[in-house]
């Protein structure tokens, strides 16, 4: 039983939408051919739809209303992160090196605290969930050390919530910049996120009811990696046995990104997880 208001979809919805706006204030310059080719090819697929499923004006009509309450309840980067974004990774994977990437999703915030190797991500006095101890390398595709190296993580709670996108939780929660040592070294101390619920009062936890699907994500924790020089790996690191691992809603898993913590004996676990960056 929850000890406080739950997020609601809208609330969330609003924060992912002004964080996406803030970290795009310049779209890139896109050709009047790039438009053209691109959205027509879109629509051919949505007209393609139409025909092969003889889609009915009611049901046009009631796509038409549903469309404006995704943008009304501020869920754009939401539905667009779950249910497309994998196919842009997995385009933009086509040519890349190193450690393999996953989506960003809508809840990455720029400008965490930055802390020094061994760091312990910032929580609250009384952060439930099971300790972890997340340690590893960042090295080059040679194989060498990459010193100071950033690692940008940010995690749900043990109920499955991100600070920024839920009114309880203090600003800032389970979210920092960690620096590796002049080995490329990396400790992090945190607690092992829960499973991710799409919200369900929200227009896409009512579409993914709607279609009998089900709305979760596997225990994640998100990270960006980077380094002057190198390109920066945009991935996410799941959990071995976790539930959801085959069916996330958002089909990001990927086998090369499942941890396999051990019990360090005190109840706490421990995983080391290296990364591979390729020269930008
Ligand atoms: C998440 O936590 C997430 O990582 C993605 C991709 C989409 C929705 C919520
Ligand atoms: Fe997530």
């Amino acid at each position: 039983t929850a000890t406080h208001d739950s997020p609601t979809a809208a609330g969330s919805g609003d924060s992912a939408t002004k964080a996406f706006r803030a970290s795009r204030s310049t779209g890139p310059e896109v050709s009047q051919e790039r438009v053209s080719e691109v959205v027509t090819e879109l629509l051919a697929g949505i007209h393609a739809t139409i025909r092969s499923k003889k889609v009915s004006y009611d049901e046009f009509q009631a796509a038409k209303k549903y469309l404006i309450d995704v943008g009304e309840g501020g869920e754009w980067p939401l539905i667009l992160d779950v249910f497309v974004e994998h196919v842009v990774e997995d385009v933009a994977a086509e040519d890349q090196e190193g450690t393999k990437g996953s989506i960003l999703g809508p809840y990455h915030l720029p400008d965490q605290v930055r802390l020094d190797t061994p760091a312990t991500l910032p929580r609250r006095p009384d952060e439930k969930g099971t300790e972890l101890l997340f340690a590893g390398h960042v090295r080059d595709t040679e194989g060498n050390p990459v010193p100071g190296a950033e690692l940008d993580i940010w995690h749900a709670d043990d109920e499955g919530y991100y600070s920024g996108f839920a009114p309880h939780l203090p600003d800032g929660n389970l979210r920092g910049v960690v620096v590796a040592d002049e080995q490329g070294k990396f400790d992090i101390h945190t607690i092992e996120p829960s499973a991710y619920q799409i919200p369900t009062d929200g227009p896409t936890g009512s579409l993914i009811e709607a279609a009998g699907w089900h709305p979760w994500r596997p225990a994640h924790l998100h990270l960006m990696v980077r380094a002057p020089g190198y390109r920066t790996i945009t991935t996410q690191l799941y959990f071995r046995g976790g539930e959801w691992l085959d069916s996330d809603v958002a089909s990001a898993t990927k086998p090369e990104l499942i941890l396999d913590p051990v019990d360090s004996g005190d109840g706490k676990h421990a995983v080391t997880y290296d990364f591979t960056l390729e020269p930008a």
